[in-house]
């Protein structure tokens, strides 16, 4: 083992020192860490306890839930609710927001989570993972009304997802970058594996689901055509296409090796709609991104900008190598 391949713990203490974090911050992502090794052992474990079927449940979103959906939501609220800083938890197999205390200036962190990403791939053996978001109540806000679980994403305090493939990986910022972890048997420690992630500044892969063409608005059909004519298209260069159905493991391979990922809007209007929601799918993902030198554009807005206006509201992403999302974010002015 490689001797800087420091602990998860090891890291946030030294994160500490050199960034201040707040000790409280420290204990939340170490329960975060937990829950990420729990439900990692409950996915590698479904088949021998007939837990990788559907419920007969939907959720808010109006999916139909996996059982692993219920546990991986369940683990994440039963261990994300101890570190006495936790004010709401806003879950995305859940409708209403889960306050924590009777009187929520107890604590101010607000978590967010989408505990179990992709979950139809678990069927089929493909990668899955889950998603988290924290940001702060500000001191001065009446912290009993709901809307105030409405953080824009330019808020977060950290953010980051594991992903359920063949590791586990950890992937986390706090604001000073971004860092990745790998679970290691055993030891049952996620170490650091990739340190300080950095996304190339160009790319030729992209990430769509291109069965939906016929709901694009023009600026996306325009890129993504271009993207297929290749060499002998206006970007003059070969592009490879990738589509995994979990945005997870897309974010995971284009913080690896690059690329660009797009849910584009399939409603009337392009700067609203597609299928991802902003506060625990968007909102992270592109703190992430950001953090590692990337960009996150819904095409007509930097989605960290974006304000929220219900804490399940869905918008267009395109994430990613700075430059296609820069040119995707012109298409879509010039349209
Ligand atoms: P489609 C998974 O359900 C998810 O929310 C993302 O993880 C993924 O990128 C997307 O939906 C897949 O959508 O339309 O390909 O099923």
């Amino acid at each position: 083992m490689n001797v800087t391949q420091i602990t998860f713990s090891e890291f946030l203490l030294s994160e500490r020192s050199q960034h201040k974090l707040d000790k409280d911050l420290i204990f939340l992502l170490e329960d975060i860490a937990t829950s990420c090794r729990i439900i990692s052992h409950q996915i590698r474990g479904g088949a021998f306890a007939g837990k990788l079927g559907a419920t007969k449940s939907t959720n808010v979103q109006g999916e139909t839930q996996k059982q692993l959906d219920v546990i991986a939501n369940e683990v994440f609220v039963r261990h994300c609710s101890n570190c006495g800083r936790v004010a709401a938890l806003v879950l995305e197999e859940v409708d209403e927001i889960y306050w924590l205390k009777d009187k929520p200036e107890a604590g101010d962190y607000l978590v967010y989570f989408d505990p179990l990403d992709g979950s139809s791939n678990l069927d089929v053996n493909l990668s899955v993972g889950s998603i988290f978001s924290i940001s702060q109540l500000p001191t001065a806000i009446d912290a009993t009304d709901d809307r105030s679980i409405l953080r824009a994403g330019s808020e977060q305090i950290s953010a980051g997802y594991s992903v359920y493939g063949p590791s586990t990986s950890l992937v986390v910022t706090t604001g000073n970058g971004v860092n990745g972890f790998t679970h290691q048997q055993g030891t049952g420690e996620f170490r650091l594996t990739f340190p300080d992630m950095l996304i190339p500044e160009t790319t030729a892969e992209f990430a769509i689901n291109a069965s939906r063409y016929s709901l694009w608005h023009p600026p996306v059909r325009r890129y993504f055509d271009e993207c297929i004519r290749g060499k002998d298209g206006p970007r003059n260069k070969a592009f490879n296409m990738r589509w995994t159905a979990s945005m997870v493991a897309e974010v995971h391979r284009i913080l690896i090796r690059g690329g660009v990922f797009l849910y584009p809007s399939d409603a009337g209007n392009i700067s609203s709609g597609g299928k991802l929601r902003l506060m625990y799918e968007a909102n992270p993902m592109a703190f992430v991104i950001e953090q590692a030198g990337g960009a996150a554009s819904t095409g007509t807005n930097r989605i960290l900008d974006v304000q929220p206006t219900s804490h399940h509201q869905r918008v267009p992403v395109i994430l990613g190598s700075k430059e296609e999302v820069t040119v995707l974010d012109r298409y879509h002015r010039e349209s």
